[in-house]
C-alpha cells in the first residue's frame, strides 16, 4: 500500500484506501471495553444458535480441523485510525455456517467477557467474515482477541468481536454493546456510519 499512486489502488469512491475521516497508523492499537479474558484453546468453543433454537458447536480441535485461509485486509476503527494490509489466518464464516439451516436475517456475536455486537447475517457470508486465530503469522495475542476473534473488515472494527464465543441468529435486529450506547447499527466506514442516525 502507498507505493502505487492512490488512483490505481483504491476501493474507495475517492480512489483512496482511507475512508473519510480516518488517518493511517502503523501501530496496532488495543481497544477493549473491559479486561482481557484469558481463554485457553482447550476451554474455547464456538457455537451458532439459530432462530429455531438449534445449536452447532465446535471445540478448538474441531475448529482447527476446518479449512482455513490467509486474509489480507484493511482495518478501520471508529476512533479514526485505519491500518492497511493486515495479515490474518482464519476460518471463513461461510465454512462455519455451511450446514446451519436458518432463515434468519440478523446475527448477534457474543464474546467471552460479555461483549456483544450485531450484524446482518448477509454481512457474515460470501467471503466477508472470518473467525481469525493468527495475526501476522503468530497465534492471535490475547489483547487482540486470542485465541480467536471475529473479523469483519468491511465494517468498523467494533463489529470484529474479540474472544468470540458464538453467534445467535435471529429474525429481528437487536443491538449490541456499542450499538446500544449510541453507535451506528451497521457501521459502514465508507459511509461514515459512526453514530446512530449517521
Ligand atoms: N470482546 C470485545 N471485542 C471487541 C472490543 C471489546 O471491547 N471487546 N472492542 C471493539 C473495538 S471498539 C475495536 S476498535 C476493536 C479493536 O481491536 P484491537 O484491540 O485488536 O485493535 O475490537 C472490537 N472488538
Ligand atoms: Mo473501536
Amino acid at each position: 500500500m502507498g507505493i502505487v499512486s492512490p488512483g490505481f489502488t483504491g476501493r474507495g469512491r475517492s480512489g483512496s484506501d482511507l475512508p473519510p475521516g480516518q488517518y493511517l497508523t502503523h501501530e496496532f492499537p488495543v481497544l477493549s471495553a473491559g479486561p482481557t479474558p484469558h481463554v485457553l484453546p482447550e476451554h474455547w468453543e464456538f457455537t451458532v444458535a439459530t432462530e429455531t433454537g438449534e445449536t452447532s458447536r465446535w471445540d478448538w480441535s474441531a475448529f482447527m480441523a476446518l479449512p482455513s485461509e490467509d486474509i489480507t485486509k484493511d482495518l478501520h476503527c471508529v476512533t479514526r485510525w485505519s491500518k492497511l494490509g493486515t495479515d490474518w489466518r482464519g476460518v471463513s464464516l461461510d465454512t462455519l455456517l455451511a450446514d446451519v439451516e436458518t432463515g434468519a436475517d440478523y446475527a448477534m456475536a457474543h464474546s467471552y467477557g460479555g461483549y456483544t455486537t450485531n450484524l446482518p447475517l448477509e454481512d457474515l457470508l460470501d467471503g466477508q467474515a472470518w473467525i481469525a486465530y493468527e495475526y501476522d503469522g503468530e497465534p492471535l495475542h490475547p489483547e487482540h482477541g486470542g485465541p480467536a476473534r471475529l473479523l469483519v473488515p468491511h465494517l468498523y472494527l467494533w463489529k470484529s468481536a474479540k474472544w468470540v464465543r458464538g453467534l445467535v441468529l435471529s429474525d429481528t435486529e437487536d443491538l449490541g454493546f456499542w450499538e446500544t450506547a449510541g453507535y451506528h447499527e451497521y457501521g459502514d466506514p465508507w459511509k461514515e456510519q459512526r453514530y446512530a442516525g449517521d
